[in-house]
């Protein structure tokens, strides 16, 4: 039974500049958890962390950035909270969350009380590199059950200034396999979000197909629109493999104990000029992960100047390559998948 874990989920970006953005941020936050009809004690928790985690960029680094994205997992709606900064970071985070009074001043005391009000926490934290914090608030009444082994993290945010973001994602998993695309509107703007959602609504429709297939659909379902790059990774932790095509400027990797393989994407645009779709395959086992992202991300990262970061939650490796490597001028959408599972 395959299930259409998540598409088209976009963050909203607040900046937090000055103490007049914690409340914007609290206020969206409070705003999108009331209209994905959480209850009043998770809307007030979302409000709450929020606030600790904009305080805290503000007290510690001066500046960062707060993104607020409804979430879906398991049937259970929810609302994802991330919080970056590029400040002075922990050299331990253990220690400062659990005395809350480290020689770095207090920023353990609003870590201590994001992780005890999230229903989900992880953090990333270097000294002189910053700090990620990913949290995600659940419909109380029914949390999701997190024994799926397919974990996924998006960071998906329009260019500054536009209200819509031109890029688009997409995952279909089933047990041991895993469907995921990532598409790039051609320019910004709802024209362009019109071509990515195009894109994605193929994967909903089409079960079992491989990655050239599914590229056939969406060049055909893009015809009308102004066109798209688009990439599709098919997963198969049975076989320990990931085939991968890709039409346009959309990267992806697969990454395994640090080692690194690219998988390539050919030049076209998918809806207007796509020639002959060709697959590439990468070795796939347990602990790997795949990311793909838009150009609106540089290409000259490396998890290896992160240590420690592969481990962690994919919703914190994609919010970190966002922090770091997103380019101003463009959609920047990061995809990040990974399997536990053994075998
Ligand atoms: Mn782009």
């Amino acid at each position: 039974m395959e299930t259409l874990l998540s598409t088209g989920a976009r963050q909203t970006r607040y900046w937090i500049r000055d103490s007049s953005d914690i409340a914007v941020a609290r206020r969206a936050g409070s705003a999108l958890a009331t209209r994905l009809a959480l209850d009043e004690t998770a809307v007030g928790r979302v409000a709450l962390v929020v606030t600790e985690a904009a305080t805290n960029i503000l007290k510690h680094a001066g500046r960062g950035e707060i993104l607020i994205a409804p979430a879906r997992s398991g049937g259970v709606v929810g609302v994802e909270v991330v919080a970056l900064d590029a400040g002075p970071g922990m050299s331990n985070v253990a220690s400062s969350m659990r005395d809350g009074v480290s020689t770095s001043g207090s920023y353990g005391v609003g870590l201590g009380s994001m992780q005890r009000l999230a229903d989900d926490f992880d953090i990333y934290s270097t000294p002189n590199a910053g700090t990620a914090v990913w949290m995600a608030i659940w419909a109380s009444a029914r949390k999701p059950i997190h024994d799926d082994p397919w974990k996924v993290g998006t960071v998906c945010i329009p260019l500054d200034g536009e209200d819509v973001c031109g890029d688009a994602w997409g995952v279909v998993v089933a047990p041991g396999e895993a469907t995921v695309m990532v598409a790039d509107g051609l320019g910004h703007g709802p024209d362009a979000a019109a071509a990515s959602e195009a894109a994605t609504a193929v994967l909903g429709k089409d079960h079992g197909q491989t990655p050239a297939t599914l590229l056939d659909d969406a060049h055909a379902g893009l015809r009308a629109t102004r066109g798209a790059a688009v990439a599709v990774a098919c997963i198969d932790s049975k076989k320990g493999e990931v085939v991968f095509a890709g039409i346009g400027n959309i990267a992806a990797c697969v990454t395994c104990d640090m080692q690194r393989k690219q998988l390539v994407s050919l030049n076209g645009i998918v809806g207007s000029n796509m020639r002959k779709v060709q697959q590439f395959d990468a070795l796939w086992s347990r602990g790997c992960m795949l990311i793909m992202h838009s150009d609106g991300l540089g290409t000259r990262w490396s998890l290896d100047t992160y240590p420690g970061l592969a481990s962690h939650h994919p919703g914190l490796v994609a919010a970190v390559l966002y922090r770091d490597f997103s380019r101003d001028r463009d959609d920047a959408t990061v995809l990040v998948i990974r399997n536990n599972e053994i075998g």
